[in-house]
């Protein structure tokens, strides 16, 4: 019997032995195993990016089995773990609990949740109000997501976003601290400045041994190295496939409007090959070909 490591303990022995992870983020099964089959150590099945997909607002509007019905699909095409992004945890202490229970299920690898109020905003909208959560109140929601897990592998990320909020470095380290005393497995430090000094400051204050999560989409100039060397243990890549997505079938859809043939596109496409090999459609006639043989073998003549 081969002794198949869960997902969740993939990442936890990765976070281990690794300098540093590097997450890419997915919206759909397709993007998530573009992000394995190059070459990253998870996917982050984000709320930006899966709101965005289906041109909503990451605003708590989509609900939790909208989103696990997405992690799953990457989960079930991908052989890297999935970290899914929960947003506050999609309401209270049994709301956390039933999503724990439903994500584990699922072979999600780890959860995110983050201290903000329930409906919550993208953290990175201009001119947002961001409402954190009484720190006693997550605090609650980390230790009813642990009570809900069976697999004691099985990660939650707490993510503050105190300085999303402008509540401050204090409050953050105040709330990281406490975050880990309740039992989480990680601690996501969100910023949106335009450097990373605000992170670094953080993850070099703050005495805590939990791993360190960044999302370094507003301050794109910070460099692996750096993020190693302030003890920064996982990058999430949060939303570039999605932008990119969004900005190359813009592009195409402008060209494609004003030709007159598909010669005329000037962008590079990926041919069918290369879509029929991601979809692993090749292996139906390998599959059909075994399955010829066994009735062979068994004596059926055709
Ligand atoms: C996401 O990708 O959904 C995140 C990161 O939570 S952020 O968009 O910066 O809030
Ligand atoms: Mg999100």
């Amino acid at each position: 019997l081969k002794n198949i490591m869960t997902k969740s303990e993939v990442l936890r022995k990765d976070l281990e032995s690794k300098p540093i992870l590097k997450v890419g983020g997915a919206f759909d099964a397709m993007s998530a195993k573009l992000v394995e089959i190059n070459g990253f150590d998870a996917i982050w099945a984000g709320s930006f990016a899966i709101s965005a997909t289906h041109a909503l607002p990451d605003a708590s509007i989509l609900t939790m089995t909208e989103f696990l019905n997405v992690a799953s699909n990457m989960e079930e095409s991908c052989n890297i773990p999935i970290i899914a992004d929960c947003d506050t945890g999609f309401g209270g202490l049994s709301n956390v609990s039933h999503m724990v229970k439903k994500y584990e299920k699922a072979g999600i690898a780890a959860v995110c949740i983050e201290d903000k109020t329930f409906p919550k905003q993208n953290s990175l909208l201009e001119n947002s109000k961001q409402e954190l959560l009484p720190e006693k109140e997550f605090v609650a929601k980390i230790i009813a997501a642990q009570e809900a897990k069976e697999n004691p592998n099985f990660m939650l990320i707490a993510r503050t976003e105190a300085l999303i909020s402008g509540m401050g470095m204090k409050e953050a380290i105040k709330r990281a601290n406490a975050y880990e005393r309740a039992g989480a497995d990680a601690i996501l430090i969100h910023s949106k400045q335009d450097s990373p000094n605000e992170i670094f400051e953080f993850a070099d204050t703050w005495g805590g041994t939990l791993p360190l999560v960044v999302v370094p989409t507003s301050f794109p100039i910070v460099k692996t190295d750096e993020l190693i060397s302030h003890k920064i243990k996982m990058i999430i890549y949060a939303n570039q496939t999605l932008r990119v997505t969004h900005a190359i079938i813009s592009k195409l859809l402008k060209q494609l409007k004003n030709s007159t043939s598909i010669n005329d596109i000037s962008i590079d496409m990926s041919s069918m090959q290369e879509i029929f090999q991601l979809q692993e459609t090749y292996n139906i006639k390998k599959q059909e070909e075994k399955i010829e043989k066994d009735l062979k073998e068994m004596g059926y003549v055709n």
